[in-house]
């Protein structure tokens, strides 16, 4: 019998290798390694964070396929692919633990076509403009659903 999986897997897709240079008006200063920091500082003892980015779709669906068998909870921010990909969804479907949506900015306050996510449709938790503790929350989220 294989060792459970303690990994948490937080997934970012694209432009946000940019944070802190992109958009900070609405994407703020800090980094993706601030979002590990926080991730870690965030995660329970036993757990571990694997943090990774892609600007492409079918990466980001291949390291989704990757962590079905390796991990015990995915925290994702799609980017953009939240809006657009079917396939990205499709993926998440294939993947039986905890999934968070994970958004920076409060996507409802802003345009109309990021107002539609069809990750959400998978998502046991969705979690839009509290900036990087955003990430934090939905780590904090998967290590309490997979400590019961
Ligand atoms: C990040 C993006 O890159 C956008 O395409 C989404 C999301 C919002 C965020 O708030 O983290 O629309």
């Amino acid at each position: 019998m294989p060792d459970t999986p303690r990994d948490i897997l937080v997934l970012n897709g694209p432009n946000l290798n940019l944070l802190g240079k992109r958009q900070p008006q609405i994407y703020g200063h800090e980094t993706l390694d601030d979002v590990a920091r926080l991730c870690g500082e965030a995660c329970e003892d036993g757990f571990f964070i694997r943090l990774e980015q892609s600007n492409h779709e079918g990466a980001l669906i291949d390291l989704i396929h990757a962590a079905r068998e390796t991990t015990c909870g995915i925290v994702i921010n799609p980017g953009a692919f939240t809006h657009t990909s079917i396939a990205i969804l499709d993926a998440l479907n294939t993947y039986e633990p905890p999934v968070i949506e994970v958004h920076i900015s409060q996507v409802h306050k802003r345009e109309a076509f990021r107002h539609h996510s069809y990750v959400s449709r998978r998502a046991d938790g969705v979690i839009a403009g509290l900036g990087l503790e955003g990430y934090a929350a939905g780590v904090r989220r998967i290590c309490q659903l997979k400590r019961r």
